[in-house]
């Protein structure tokens, strides 16, 4: 079993696509082992996205993940990394694979609806970001 940092972003909060996603989710087989519904602060989306701070879209980023409250959770499932990115599609919903959640939710590559970890590396450090230890329950 591998775990996994989703984000629910702004975009899909606002339009209300929170139960559809979390839906779809469990049925791909992820088990939610720590959920929480938090608006992010400027620091902390600045901190989360850091790796992108200098791409001309930084900015507008980090104005869009704190524009409203998020859902961020972690999952667990067998190759849970890989498989939510093949889940949510590609970045640019516009190029993402018919039926994937980006596809189904996103409206532009930066309201894009759904975050995932890129990494196993990634996923501990997102996990970590915003769960203790003793917020993960096991399924
Ligand atoms: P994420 O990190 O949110 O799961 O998305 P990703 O790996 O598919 O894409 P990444 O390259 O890491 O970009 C992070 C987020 O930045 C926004 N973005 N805007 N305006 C643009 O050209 C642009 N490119 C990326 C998206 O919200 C993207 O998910
Ligand atoms: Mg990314």
């Amino acid at each position: 079993m591998e775990r996994t940092l989703t984000i629910i972003k702004p975009d899909a909060v606002a339009a209300g696509h929170v139960g559809a996603i979390i839906d779809r989710l469990e049925r791909e087989g992820f088990a939610i082992l720590g959920v929480k519904r938090l608006r992010l602060t400027e620091a902390q989306a600045k901190k989360f996205y850091e790796v992108h701070r200098e791409r001309p879209f930084y900015s507008s980023l980090v104005a869009f993940m704190t524009s409203g409250p998020v859902w961020v959770m972690a999952l667990e499932r067998d190759n849970a990394v890989a498989y939510l990115r093949e889940v949510m599609g590609a970045t640019d919903p516009a190029k993402a694979a018919p039926g994937t959640i980006r596809a189904l939710y996103g409206s532009s590559i930066e309201r894009n609806a759904i975050h995932g970890s890129d990494s196993p590396e990634n996923a501990k450090i997102e996990v970590g970001f915003f769960f203790s230890t003793h917020e993960l329950v096991e399924a």
